[in-house]
């Protein structure tokens, strides 16, 4: 099996129980339909809200479906299921240059609220790096809890990588100071900073993105700076919400969406990219450290719909 088919069963069981809400759905519109009318495309905006598109990713994609239908003249329902899987594929491409900072010097700063999965991915994206051949250096910025400074440490070492980690309830600013001037000091090619992320007190905690992100730009100014946002796919709209409250301070750059192999709400990768206009970077897959992978939509799409592409 070579490594792309490995990758894509992965990703395909991953998705499981969203393929099963959606694409069951899906396949019963189109078994149950030969038409195209009226009733045909409020079922479809059915199980597409169901599915946890969001209503204005759902009302985009039938719109879209509508205008194509007419152009083509389709009137077999079967026939514009391709139509269907291409519109979803639209609504989700992602720039060239979204990996930049894995080439180049950068701070990788992963923000979210509790428990959405930031330690995990700082984890697996510093393995992941670190196996492609990239110096890689982790920061502890999560000092509110000395099990998070613990866990990031496990996760260190279970990658090979250093570790910057400061005493429990120190400043976390402080911390990414010390880590940032370790990084330039060895050379490091990727700093990735693990942050707190206690909602509840919510000014507190952007007041502490903001310092991190000027220590950053003031004492390494040529880093890249990627930000990414982590959020729980299991909460559905939620993490779109959760999205859109961290975007007001924080100059969010891509998205990472995790535990999509235990959702049937994977098909939120699709709303939140749309809405939030910023990329899908990554999603994880499970705990394991290669159960992270780049977002590639097509890919994505097709392993909900079990298209197969060579
Ligand atoms: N199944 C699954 N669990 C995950 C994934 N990512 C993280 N987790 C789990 O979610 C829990 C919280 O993760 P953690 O990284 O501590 O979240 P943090 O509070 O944002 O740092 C842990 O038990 C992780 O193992 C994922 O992609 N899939
Ligand atoms: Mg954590």
């Amino acid at each position: 099996m070579s490594e792309k088919k490995g990758l894509f069963s992965r990703l395909k069981s991953g998705l499981t129980k969203t393929r099963n809400a959606l694409v069951n759905g899906i396949d019963s519109l189109f078994s149950g339909f030969s038409e195209i009318d009226d009733d045909f495309y409020e079922e479809l905006e059915e199980i597409l809200i169901m599915g946890d598109l969001g209503v204005n990713v759902t009302s985009d994609i039938i719109e879209k479906l509508k205008e194509r239908v007419k152009e083509e003249k389709i009137k077999e329902a079967s026939e514009c299921k391709q139509l269907l899987i291409d519109s979803i594929k639209e609504q989700m491409s992602v720039n060239e240059n979204a990996y930049e900072f894995e080439n180049r010097k950068s701070v990788v700063l992963m923000i979210g609220v509790n428990g959405v999965g930031k330690t995990t991915t700082v984890g697996k994206l510093a393995g992941q790096l670190k196996a492609s051949g990239k110096k890689v250096m982790v920061a502890a910025a999560d000092t509110f809890r000395a099990a998070a400074i613990e866990q990031l440490t496990e996760w260190a070492d279970r990658a090979k990588v250093d570790i910057i980690a400061g005493q429990e309830n120190s400043d976390p600013a402080a911390v990414v100071f010390d880590a940032v001037n370790a990084a330039k000091a060895r050379n490091v090619d990727v700093l990735i900073c693990d942050t707190a992320g206690r909602l509840h007190n919510k000014k507190n905690l952007m007041e502490e993105l903001r310092k991190i992100r000027r220590i950053i730009d003031k004492e390494y100014p040529e880093a890249l700076v990627e930000t990414l946002i982590v959020l729980d796919g299991t909460t559905g709209q939620n993490a779109l919400v959760q999205a859109k409250q961290f975007d007001e301070v924080a100059d969010i750059t891509g998205i990472v969406l995790t535990k999509l192999d235990g959702t049937a709400k994977g098909g939120i990768a699709i709303a939140i990219q749309s809405e939030m206009d910023v990329p899908v970077k990554y999603i994880g897959i499970g705990e394991k450290i290669e159960d992270l992978q780049k977002f590639d939509p097509d890919e994505f799409v097709n392993a909900l719909f079990e298209v197969r592409q060579e």
